[in-house]
């Protein structure tokens, strides 16, 4: 298949060295190089991504206005088939597209000092202010309701009711905890109808990995536009909180080694205020410690659910996986309260 789809993107494969990148529990990620030039595929997962020609039009339009309006920025756009597409469908579920891979860039899986934290944290923040007076709301939803909390929290429910019983009496103690927190729901109820949170052109995925580094490792821009669409900035300071301040991966089953660094969050916030502090509201900067809190608990909430309805979204690699997935949120949720006194006061 894979020779197929890089012959219609105009790539030899015959020169073509094909490498499967581990990126992501969602789509299909190869590396493909042919002598000095490099390129991504991607297989989109069209269970999840219900109209794939969305998150091409979305990129599209994007790619337009900053084209006109920030022509020096560097945004990463689908290359176009023999045939002029950026999306490829074979069968029903099968969509393809490619991009040009950045040269001298890498891309990493963890962070290994704070100024990394700051790097991305800059390129997240700079995304979405160079993209202030573009119309956020024209954007087309690539998965409606992504990160609604209340719905994650009404799914939780769901799954309570008619979820697997022999998990919902296993995870019991997990499923107490997160009902404790549901202020944090509370919270979001009260930004989605306040008019001084803004909706913004958001990442909604802002993992390390989702950012280019250059060899000095300052970086150079974001990268995996899938998720981007209208939303607030708590889902992307939020999930750079959840996946930057901790030393281990979420895959982690020690739950002791899950600690918050301090220095990781004051770099994170400084890299994206430098950006972002002259658009921000007042009501918006109160709430840049909530932001961990609503995307850490949301991720432990959709984690849990999977478990309660035996793993149909996110798969399992081992029986508790997804169990074990959302102790380790709750876990670092719960880190990240205790140093709530610290942290609130960085801004
Ligand atoms: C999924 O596929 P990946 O890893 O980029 C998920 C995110 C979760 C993340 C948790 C479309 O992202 O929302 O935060 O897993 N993406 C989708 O690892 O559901
Ligand atoms: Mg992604």
């Amino acid at each position: 298949m894979i020779n197929k789809v890089l012959h219609d993107f105009g790539i030899d494969a015959n020169t073509a060295e094909v490498n499967p990148l581990q990126q992501g529990l969602i789509n299909n990620t190869w590396k493909i190089d042919c002598g000095t030039n490099s390129f991504i595929i991607q297989k989109i997962n069209n269970q999840i991504f219900k109209n794939p020609e969305d998150i091409a039009d979305n990129i599209v339009a994007i790619a337009k206005y900053l084209a006109i309006h920030h022509p020096e920025y560097l945004f990463v756009t689908p290359i176009a088939s023999q045939s002029g597409k950026h999306l490829i469908q074979y069968t029903t579920n099968e969509y393809y597209r490619a991009f040009p891979f950045v040269k001298n860039s890498h891309a990493k899986s963890v962070l290994t000092n704070p100024n990394q934290a700051y790097e991305a944290a800059k390129q997240f923040g700079r995304f979405t202010m160079l993209l202030n007076q573009f119309d956020a709301a024209s954007l087309k939803k690539t998965i409606p309701q992504f990160h609604n909390l209340s719905l994650r929290y009404q799914q939780f429910n769901e799954a309570l009711a008619n979820g697997n019983k022999e998990r919902i009496a296993e995870a019991n103690d997990t499923i107490e905890a997160l009902k404790n927190l549901s202020n944090i729901t509370t919270v979001y109820n009260d930004i989605i109808t306040n008019p001084n949170f803004k909706v913004r052109v958001t990442h909604h995925d802002t993992k390390i990995s989702n950012v280019l580094f250059d060899d000095a490792d300052k970086g150079i821009c974001v990268i995996d536009l899938d998720t981007t669409m209208p939303g607030y900035f708590i889902s992307d300071v939020g999930d750079m909180m959840r996946t930057y301040l901790c030393a281990v991966s979420e895959e982690e089953t020690d739950f002791s080694k899950i600690e918050i660094r301090v220095d990781y969050y004051q770099a994170l916030v400084q890299g994206y205020m430098e950006e972002m502090k002259t658009i921000l509201t007042n009501d918006e900067k109160e709430h840049i410690f909530y932001a961990g809190t609503f995307m850490i608990y949301m991720q432990a909430l959709r984690f849990l659910t999977d478990y309660l309805n035996d793993d149909v979204y996110y798969g399992a690699k081992y029986p508790k996986h997804n169990l074990n997935r959302a102790i380790y949120q709750l876990t670092l949720l719960q880190a990240l309260l205790s140093k709530k006194e610290i942290l609130q006061n960085i801004n």
